[in-house]
C-alpha cells in the first residue's frame, strides 16, 4: 500500500508540472517493443493527466521503437510543447510514425534531433488543428511522407533542418503555412503537397522525384530558393474561380513544367517572375486548358522551355514583359490576350521565339 502511494504523488507531481524530461534511461525493453527506452509508457503517462506542459528529450536520449504499432513518442493530448534534442525512432520492426500527433500541439525538433520511422512518418498528424512544427534537425521517413499533416489543418512548419521522405517530403492537409529555408527531398514523389490555403515559402532547397510542390486553390507560393523536380517544378489545381499566386525571384526547374496550372474556370492565376524558370521537355510556364483569366508579370530573370516559355492558354490573360529573358514560344493561347511591353529606360526583354496569339500589344 505503501508502494502504491508514491506512485500516486509521484504521478501527481507530474501532472503539476508537465515537464517531462527523459534523459539517458533504461536499457530493459519494456513490452517487448522498444529497443532501448520508454517509448508507450511515456504516451501512456501523457494520456493520463491533463494540462498543458513540456516534453524534453534531452541530447543523447534515444527513444527507439522496434516492435508493436505504438510510436516513439504520443503526443495526444492538447497543448504540450515537445522539444527534442535527442533521437525519436521506429525502426523497421515498428510499424508506427516517429512522432505520432492526434491533439494540436507544438513540436520543436532542434539542430541535434533526429525523428525518423523506417515503415511510416517521421512526424505523423492525424489530429490536431493549428499544430506548429519546428524543424532544425532531421525528420525522416523510410517509405512515406517526411510529415504528414492528414488532418491537422492550419498547421505550420518552420524547416531550417532537413526533411526527407519517399511518397512525400511534405504532405499537408488545407492551410498549410511552410516556411523552408533548408532542405525538403522526397525520392519516390512530390517534395511538398498540400490542398487548400497553402501559404509556402521557400528560400532553401526542394528536391523531388516527381512534382516539386503541388497545391489546390488558394495557394500561394513564394521562392526564393531553388525548386528542382523530375516532373514539373510547381503544380497548382484551383477549383473554379480559385486564385493561386506564385512569385519566383529564386530557380525552379522541372522536367515537365516548370510553373504548370490546372485550374477550373473561371479562376485567377497569377506568376511574377524575376529568378529562373526551366523546363527541358515542355513548357516554363503554362496556365493550363480550362478559361481563366492569368496574369504573368515579369521584371527580370530568364524562362526557358523546350516548347512554351510561356502558355497563356484558355481565358483573356495578361503578360506584363518589363525585362528579362524568354527562351521559347510566347503564346496567349485562346481568348483576348493582351501582351504590354511596360520595360523603361534602362530595361532589355528579349523573346528567342515566336509571340503568337495576342490580340493586343501595347
Ligand atoms: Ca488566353
Amino acid at each position: 500500500m505503501k508502494l502504491k502511494n508514491t506512485n500516486k504523488l509521484a504521478l501527481w507531481a507530474l501532472a503539476l508540472t508537465a515537464t517531462l524530461t527523459v534523459a539517458h534511461a533504461a536499457t530493459t525493453p519494456v513490452n517487448g517493443n522498444y529497443s532501448t527506452v520508454v517509448g508507450s509508457p511515456l504516451a501512456d503517462t501523457l494520456a493520463t493527466n491533463s494540462g498543458t506542459g513540456t516534453i524534453t528529450v534531452v541530447l543523447g536520449s534515444t527513444l527507439t521503437g522496434n516492435g508493436g504499432t505504438a510510436s516513439p513518442l504520443s503526443i495526444t493530448l492538447v497543448g504540450y510543447t515537445t522539444n527534442n534534442a535527442g533521437s525519436l525512432t521506429a525502426l523497421t520492426g515498428n510499424s508506427s510514425a516517429g512522432v505520432a500527433v492526434s491533439a494540436t500541439t507544438a513540436i520543436n525538433n532542434q539542430s541535434s534531433g533526429v525523428i525518423s520511422s523506417a515503415t511510416l512518418q517521421g512526424i505523423s498528424v492525424t489530429a490536431g488543428v493549428g499544430s506548429t512544427i519546428t524543424n532544425a534537425g532531421s525528420i525522416s521517413s523510410g517509405t512515406v511522407q517526411g510529415i504528414l499533416l492528414a488532418a491537422g489543418a492550419g498547421s505550420t512548419i518552420t524547416n531550417t533542418g532537413t526533411i526527407t521522405g519517399v511518397t512525400a517530403g511534405v504532405g499537408a492537409s488545407d492551410g498549410l503555412i511552410l516556411i523552408n529555408s533548408n532542405s525538403i527531398t522526397a525520392t519516390g514523389g512530390p517534395g511538398v503537397t498540400a490542398t487548400t490555403g497553402a501559404s509556402i515559402t521557400n528560400s532553401g532547397t526542394i528536391t523531388a522525384s516527381t512534382i516539386g510542390v503541388t497545391a489546390t486553390t488558394g495557394a500561394s507560393i513564394i521562392n526564393s530558393g531553388t525548386i528542382t523536380a523530375s516532373s514539373s517544378g510547381v503544380q497548382l489545381t484551383s477549383g473554379i474561380n480559385g486564385v493561386t499566386t506564385v512569385n519566383n525571384t529564386g530557380t525552379i526547374n522541372g522536367t515537365t513544367n516548370g510553373i504548370v496550372f490546372t485550374g477550373g474556370a473561371g479562376s485567377v492565376n497569377s506568376v511574377t517572375n524575376s529568378g529562373t524558370i526551366t523546363s527541358s521537355t515542355g513548357n516554363g510556364v503554362i496556365f493550363g486548358a480550362a478559361t481563366s483569366n492569368d496574369t504573368l508579370t515579369m521584371t527580370a530573370g530568364t524562362i526557358t522551355a523546350a516548347t512554351n516559355a510561356v502558355s497563356l492558354g484558355a481565358g483573356d490573360d495578361i503578360f506584363n514583359l518589363k525585362a528579362g529573358t524568354l527562351n521559347g514560344i510566347v503564346d496567349g493561347g485562346a481568348g483576348n490576350d493582351t501582351l504590354n511591353l511596360t520595360g523603361i529606360t534602362g530595361d532589355t526583354a528579349t523573346i528567342n521565339g515566336n509571340v503568337t496569339t495576342f490580340e493586343t500589344i501595347t
